[in-house]
């Protein structure tokens, strides 16, 4: 068939090392960077094919996130901005690990189960992150997408959530933004510019903002970004990308693992800080106090920041929608039950991995997500929204359920309902904490979080492991859970879990426990358990 000479041909350009078998996993392909060749192109084929049969446009975003700078990776982005949908997460594996000669018998097949019209028009956006490796890999992405005559937009350096904001507002026609990065800047900071305003007494401290870029692209869109801020907000940047190394040393992931604060940052005390990850999709704040002890407010507290926000609004403006917070197991504890008892949210655990939340908030009218390592967002329902609008379209009302409606109006338009966004999240808590008239120190002061530990362990063979439970039990191999469990009577207020990484060759050991000491013993006493 003559529709697929140019792959053959381009295949040869980007051939595949015999043996190496390569998994779709939660955050798509991820390794070192020398081995992505062949899976960068093989993906530029695989959203053609996909834009093929959703009539839509697909995105392609080269990034490994948190992960070194000697590693990268590859994401699909479906037509919404959502993560690709479960059976191409499976194509996309087989056709990574086809054989340099089994390519096209592997490509045919998808087509043929997908029953592709290969003359339907195919459009893909591609982006990337600002690792050495990524120019080279998009490039391989690009030819993919013209190997089977498929058109190409290379939005060039952008952040994960920008990259699924354009796809979205592309096949929205318009309707959720203009599919520009200029758009993007224009819709959120005009919202936030709007929240802000309804801060009284707002002092420049309160305005002033300490930002760690982990030396990666969401510090270039940040700078990028800031005229349109209109002085609404200072933010201080640091770890810029202009003499540190992408991710090492600083970083949302750096800060959340490790509980301390980013190298090349200085820190006053009371001062609010936030880290960005390496694709800025991820966030947490921080601060630390008069007396130097360092103080972290992860993915749950900003779940729990946002979410009595939207809830006391909902109140004001005297509307009757459904909200919930959806958790992972890593979730702390002391969240929970802060969000569950004095709260009053209805809280739904999944299971680890953005898809999973995001489903699962799309269960509600209003949907907050948050993972504890700070990858979150807000989802609204298409009726929540028009509910918002017509009341804030309300002419006749009086003038707290009007401002309720406006600011929930505005909080809309500054989320990025694709997905998690550093940006977005960061634009939204500082317009929040304003509105408030909060410290960062009375936030942290909402709750208080159980101490806990994070260890990883290194096992021969980490798919012996298997959960249930939205992950929290284990139910192979046999007696794990009983030991576990035993484990965990031994200390007050303990929680452990164990699972495999979807991400890393290790298995992931969690728990919490009422002090420092027995969350490290816990950890350290499941972790033996586990080998
Ligand atoms: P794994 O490696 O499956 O634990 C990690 C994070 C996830 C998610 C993915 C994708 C933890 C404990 N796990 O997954 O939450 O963000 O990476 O990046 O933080
Ligand atoms: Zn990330």
């Amino acid at each position: 068939m003559s529709e697929f000479q140019e792959v053959s041909k381009q295949s040869g350009v980007h051939p595949k090392p015999a043996g190496l078998v390569l998994q779709y996993g939660t955050a798509g392909f991820r390794t070192n960077a020398k081995l992505l060749d062949h899976i960068m192109f093989r993906m530029g084929l695989l959203a053609t094919l996909r834009s093929k049969t959703t009539k839509a446009t697909i995105g392609v975003m080269v990034t490994a996130s948190h992960n070194p700078e000697e590693d990268n990776g590859v994401k699909l982005v479906d037509p919404m901005g959502e993560m690709v949908s479960p059976t191409w997460e499976v194509y996309a594996t087989q056709l990574a690990n086809a054989e340099q000669e089994d390519l096209l018998a592997a490509l045919k097949d998808i087509i043929e189960k997908e029953a592709v019209n290969m003359s339907q028009e195919a459009k893909v956006f591609v982006g990337k992150d600002t690792r050495g490796s990524s120019a080279r890999l998009s490039q391989a992405v690009l030819d993919g997408v013209s190997a089977l005559g498929g058109h190409s937009k290379d939005y060039g350096l952008v952040t994960t959530p920008q990259l699924h904001y354009m796809v979205c507002c592309q096949n929205t026609q318009g309707k959720y933004g203009e599919a520009t990065v200029e758009g993007y800047y224009k819709k959120l900071c005009q919202a936030f510019i709007k929240l802000s305003k309804n801060a009284s007494n707002c002092t420049d401290d309160q305005k002033h903002l300490s930002v760690d870029g982990a030396n990666g692209i969401g510090a270039l869109k940040v700078r990028e970004m800031e005229s349109h801020l209109k002085k609404e907000l200072h933010i201080s940047l640091f770890n810029d990308g202009s003499e540190g190394k992408l991710n090492h040393q600083c970083g949302a992931d750096f800060v959340k693992v490790q509980q301390k604060p980013p190298t090349g940052m200085e820190i006053s005390p009371g001062e609010r800080c936030c880290s960005f990850d390496g694709d800025a999709d991820r966030i947490v704040y921080y601060y630390s106090d008069s007396e130097g002890t360092f103080h972290l407010l992860d993915g749950d507290k900003v779940a729990t920041l946002i979410s009595t926000f939207l809830k006391e609004l909902l109140t004001s403006a005297g509307l009757d929608l459904k909200i919930a917070v959806v958790q992972t197991a890593y979730a702390n504890g002391s969240s929970t039950n802060y969000l569950e008892n004095t709260m009053k949210v209805t809280v739904r655990c999944t299971k680890t991995g953005v898809k999973h939340l995001h489903h699962a908030a799309q269960e509600f009218d209003i949907g907050v997500y948050f993972e504890a390592n700070g990858h979150g967002t807000v989802l609204f329902s298409k009726a929540a929204e028009e509910k918002i609008q017509q009341l804030a379209e309300n002419s006749s009302l009086i003038d707290e359920k009007k401002r309720a409606a406006l600011l929930l109006q505005n909080t809309i338009n500054v989320i990025n309902q694709t997905v998690g966004d550093a940006i977005s999240d960061m634009l939204l808590i500082e317009a929040i904490l304003a509105i408030k008239g909060m410290t960062i120190h009375q936030w942290d002061a909402i709750y208080t979080d159980l101490p806990n530990r994070q260890l990883k362990v290194k096992v021969s063979d980490r798919r012996v492991i298997d959960t249930t439970d939205a992950e929290r039990r284990a139910v192979s191999p046999a007696g794990l859970q009983e030991a576990i469990d035993t484990l965990v009577k031994k200390y007050r207020k303990a929680r452990s879990f164990v699972r495999p990484s979807g991400t890393e060759d290790v298995v992931r050991v969690y728990a919490e426990a009422e002090t420092q000491d027995s969350a490290d013993d816990l950890a350290h006493e499941v972790s033996l358990a586990v080998y």
